[in-house]
């Protein structure tokens, strides 16, 4: 039996995970929608921390000033009251059929303006909420066809929507950080930004490129059939892992949106080694401080005892692969095949303290190929024994 999740796990939810219906692309919805307030206290009762949500989730589309003033502030007394934290809001520029080609990237200028007034709004209600995170996942920024759209035009203007973003959050004086959230198709064929990767290489473009980081999200990085854990190392040692979107995903298909760990197990494993752990041998790396964020989907199966045990097996697979993942790093067994691997190895500085690439060239330290060639690397060996950790 694994503990009872705290607060001081910090594990947050989208109000559209567990609020959302069941509706897809084939059916209609299998579950009623509640108001969102009606999630919140069910959700503290099981050991969230945080809630996060779209505007959207909260206040219907188009509402007038006064509907939205009430229904944002009723969310705030309800998390209040339930005593969660509201850490991250984001902007819905995706449902409304008015984004269908976009919204920051728009063939059209005056959806473009549209979209980005409704960002702007959903900053206001950020900072209004004590978020801390902005997320940003541009799912209908993309295209379906390579003629409809000039993309080079498109990152001229994803880089001009981030810069007014940006500098609004500084003119306003408010404490909020923007996170990129990368997926490379669906709804889109194509969507801009697809990888972490992409996503980092247009942050070093921006104007106030320190405010802006990533939120990458477990299943949109293996649908583009790369390793999560690798994307969220590179984002930490880019100084850009702003928050995170956990959740599973069984290999290239649609966006399951499965709960944590139910996708790659062995995946998952490392990826909470990776946050709980930190990178061992890099002391003064930047760690990971941010939410446990779930953004996944309860099967459109199940009914509202399956919601709310689906929101709990979130957090009970974190917990428990965040006691595995502790274990293994504390056998002594795993420390010796990981010495044994050289796994610490890459710690050290490749060239000698002040050599330079002249005095590599000239040096007769060289190994013989023929003998490093030979050496057994234990790797296997290695990841049995994290094997036995996780299932043994
Ligand atoms: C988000 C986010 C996603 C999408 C999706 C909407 O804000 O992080 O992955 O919206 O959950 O269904
Ligand atoms: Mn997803
Ligand atoms: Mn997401
Ligand atoms: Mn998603």
């Amino acid at each position: 039996m694994t503990r009872m999740p705290t607060a001081e796990d910090r594990f947050s939810f989208g109000l559209w995970t567990v609020g959302w219906t069941g509706v897809d692309p084939f059916g209609t919805a299998t579950r009623p929608a509640l108001d969102p307030w009606e999630y919140v206290g069910r959700l503290a009762e099981l050991g969230a921390w945080g809630i996060t949500f779209h505007d959207d989730d909260v206040v219907p589309f188009g509402s007038d000033e006064a509907t939205r003033e009430q229904r944002f502030g009723r969310l705030k007394d309800a998390a209040d009251g339930a005593g969660l934290v509201i850490e991250m809001v984001t902007t819905n520029t995706f449902t409304h059929p008015v984004f269908k080609d976009g919204g920051l990237t728009s063939n059209d200028r005056g959806v473009r303006r549209f979209a980005l007034r409704k960002i702007l709004r959903a900053v206001d209600v950020a900072a209004w909420m004590g978020a801390t995170t902005f997320v940003m996942w541009g799912g209908r920024e993309g295209s379906e066809y390579d003629g409809s759209k000039d993309v080079y035009g498109a990152l001229e203007r994803y880089k001009e929507g981030l810069d007014t973003v940006a500098g609004y959050i500084l003119s306003q004086g408010y404490d909020l950080r923007i996170a990129l959230e990368p997926k490379p198709n669906e709804p889109r064929g194509d969507i801009f930004l697809p990888t972490v990767g992409h996503a980092l290489a247009l942050i070093a473009e921006l104007d106030h490129a320190d405010l802006v980081g990533l939120n990458p999200e477990t299943g949109h990085e293996q649908m583009a059939n790369l390793n999560y854990t690798h994307q969220l190392a590179q984002a930490l040692w880019s100084g850009k892992l702003f928050h995170i979107d956990l959740n599973g995903q069984r290999g290239l298909k649609y966006d399951q949106d499965l709960v944590f760990g139910h996708g790659d197990l062995m995946s998952a494993f490392f990826t909470v080694d990776l946050l709980e752990n930190g990178l061992p041998g890099h002391p003064d790396a930047p760690r990971y401080a941010g939410p446990r964020h779930f953004d996944y989907k309860p099967s459109r199966t199940e009914g509202f005892d399956g919601v709310w045990a689906s929101a709990a097996a979130n957090m009970e697979t974190y917990l428990m692969l965040a006691e595995r993942a502790r274990a293994f790093r504390a056998d002594p067994e795993v420390n010796k095949a990981m010495t044994y691997a050289g796994v610490t190895d890459l710690a050290r500085p490749t060239l000698g303290p002040g050599e330079t690439a002249a005095q590599l060239v000239a040096s007769d330290d060289e190994v013989d190929p023929a003998v490093a060639a030979e050496r057994d690397f234990g790797f296997v060996r290695l990841h049995q024994l994290a094997v036995r950790h996780l299932i043994g």
